[in-house]
């Protein structure tokens, strides 16, 4: 390669990484104002346990990426061709090869346990008792929450049962889905484990909040309700898709309140009380 169209090369590789570097930038600030370049504050019980992994794996990469690059460098520069060297040639080392497999390869089968005993103990390890159930339907492009109601019990459902009128597949013989409520926003009190019951209309979809480390992908024709989380800090929080599932993806969203108990047992009543005024006037569909 000729210098001229080196330079040229090199300086066309700098204008894409900036480009790249500024779209994702945008990307982020279009959700996030704070945090631009890292990631966004732990809002739930696990999520801190998350981060560690992600921490490590990120200072043990990066480590050893710049390592790896410095000796490289070293050996560019020491061993390159001069006026009266003889270039050598190595036919290798069998125990220092064996050592730097067997370090990565021990490295990667830890990484390998401690990541899956998280994904257990954090999202799917059996909820406590406690656990408040609610029902999430995805479609494109949005999504819809189901909650169980006084009776405290969602009640048995269905993939093959949903459909428009009945939008979350609840099975009409368990009388626990009757005083079962629907809502716009996920509404959650604060410290309370909540599982979620994923259920898609139509696509592939995903349940996806970053401030509680939470993602899931969300299959049609399959019922998903193992994943549960506990919020941490009171706030409003967006839920995302994170499926490209059609034209309307980027618009695939709905807002996730954390409140106080009280407030929560205030805003439960309420819609409770709303959905079976309106069960009792009218065949039973609320928005
Ligand atoms: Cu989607």
């Amino acid at each position: 390669m000729s210098k001229q169209s080196s330079r040229t090369s090199l300086a066309l590789s700098a204008i894409v990484t900036l480009a790249l570097i500024a779209s994702g930038a945008c990307a982020h600030a279009a959700v996030r104002t704070s945090d631009l370049w890292w990631m966004p504050e732990v809002a739930s019980k696990g999520g801190k346990d998350i981060d560690q992994l992600t921490y490590f794996i990120y200072y043990l990469t990066g480590g050893v990426f710049v390592l790896t690059q410095v000796v490289y460098v070293y050996f560019l520069i020491k061993y390159r061709s001069r006026k009266g060297i003889r270039a050598t040639y190595s036919h290798g080392n069998n125990r220092l090869e064996l050592v730097w497999t067997a370090i990565p390869t021990a490295i990667f089968i830890g990484l390998w346990g401690y990541s899956n005993h998280l994904w257990w103990d954090v999202l799917h390890a059996p909820s406590p008792p406690d656990t408040m159930e609610v029902g999430v339907l995805a479609y494109q492009f949005g999504f819809s929450f189901q909650y169980p109601g006084a009776d405290g019990n969602l009640g048995q459902s269905d993939v093959k049962l949903i459909g428009n009128n009945n939008p979350f597949g609840n099975d009409p013989n368990d009388t626990a889905t009757k005083d079962n409520f629907q809502s716009g926003i996920l509404e959650l009190p604060i410290n309370k484990p909540v599982r979620v019951r994923l259920n898609s209309r139509d696509v592939i979809h995903a349940f996806y909040v970053p401030q509680f480390r939470v993602y899931q992908d969300i299959v049609p024709g399959r019922t998903i309700d193992w994943l549960w989380f506990t919020p941490t800090q009171l706030g409003s929080y967006q839920l995302a898709c994170n499926q490209l599932c059609g034209s309307g993806h980027y618009n695939m969203k709905a807002q996730i309140e954390v409140v106080s108990q009280e407030d929560f047992d205030k805003w439960y009543k309420e819609k409770s009380a709303a959905a079976i005024t309106a069960a009792g006037s009218t065949p039973a569909r609320s928005k």
